[in-house]
């Protein structure tokens, strides 16, 4: 068996013409902006979901590894406060090592729905398929849908607690109020007695996270620049993709990594019709990577209807999984069967 994908939550696999139109949409309209910018959920091509892949197994890279260890260990411990019978939705199309890791703690007797949620149904319905092969026991019902738009999940069963598990990290690609306004939609969707688990990568070392976005082996770099080889292919531009720099960095003051491509000399791009210039040294942001502390991701799970019940830490306090509930329902640990 192939070890399982850790591609990230934002993951499409080759696009449907729907897809295409909007990259190339927001593509167009991202490099018409000052500062020039592009959506991370667009990395996610063949290409670069295996170079995410290889960015997981990287020794600077911690993030993947981190959380994992911390699931690994604590499984029996995360869902023990989530009740006998459980439906556990994930959105992005998931089967990740964590998430397994998590329906075999629940296992058969409590797990009685996965429901991971995509905008790619290809994608979905592979991963759907190696669930299923895995755990004959397992309920999959794959649901396709733009989570970052709209999360509609049925009302679950009488008895049947939903769980929203988003790991990856992948909350810190949002700005802080969309992060809010997704959480506020996976409380909803979760609906009042539900809860919402989310993997969450820590403030630390700035040195430490500079090494991360900026691995020896320039794995990261590649994943970054295969952006340009995707609009090259997908949407016939001429990127000179060695004209263009791989450049990341923390920046402490918004909490932030920031990716960029900056173009290593004065020169004019085409996109079909339209044609970007760019000056020596301008770049195109490319990725924004949020760190919390505690007390930043209890602020942000406030102001999204929610409380933080529980945070496991690796040992390093690298990155955290937290476990958030509608503060309308504020059921202490202790009472919950
Ligand atoms: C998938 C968003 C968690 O921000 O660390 C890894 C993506 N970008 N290296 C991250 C990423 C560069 C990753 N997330």
């Amino acid at each position: 068996m192939t070890p399982p994908s850790e591609r990230s939550s934002l993951a499409s696999s080759e696009p449907t013409d729907g897809a295409c139109e909007r990259f190339r949409a927001d593509t167009l309209e991202g490099l018409a902006l000052t500062p020039k910018r592009l959506a991370p959920k667009y990395f996610y091509d063949r290409a670069g979901s295996i170079l995410f892949d290889q960015i997981c197994e990287l020794p600077e890279y911690y993030v993947t590894r981190a959380e994992t260890a911390i699931v690994r260990a604590r499984a029996q411990e995360i869902v023990a406060s989530w009740g006998p019978r459980v439906r556990v939705v994930e959105p992005g199309a998931g089967s990740s090592t964590k998430t397994r890791l998590l329906l075999e703690a629940l296992g058969p007797a409590r797990c009685v729905e996965y429901v991971p949620v995509d905008i790619s149904s290809e994608h979905l319905e592979h991963a759907a398929a190696q669930l299923r092969s895995e755990y004959p026991w397992l309920k999959v019902t794959p649901a396709t849908a733009d989570f970052t738009v709209d999360l509609p999940m049925p009302a679950a069963e009488e008895g049947v607690r939903t769980v929203i598990y988003f790991p990856g990290s992948t909350i810190g690609n949002f700005e802080p109020s969309d992060a809010e306004r997704l959480l506020a939609r996976f409380r909803r969707a979760a609906g009042p007695g539900g809860i919402v688990v989310v993997g969450i990568d820590l403030k630390k070392d700035p040195n430490v996270l500079h090494a991360a976005y900026n691995d020896a082996q320039g794995v990261t770099a590649t994943f970054n620049r295969n952006l340009l080889v995707r609009m090259n292919r997908e949407l016939g531009a001429d990127f000179d993709v060695d004209a263009f720099a791989h450049y990341a960095f923390y920046e402490p003051v918004h909490g932030r990594i920031e990716m960029h491509l900056v173009s290593l000399s004065r020169q004019t791009v085409s996109i079909g019709a339209r044609q970007f210039r760019f000056t020596e040294g301008e770049s195109i942001r490319t990725e924004c990577s949020y760190k919390y502390d505690l007390p930043g991701t209890e602020r942000l799970a406030r102001t999204a209807g929610l409380h933080l019940l529980d945070a496991w830490l690796d040992e390093e306090r690298r990155f955290a999984v937290l476990e958030l509930r509608p503060v309308l329902w504020p059921a202490p640990r202790s009472s919950v069967t």
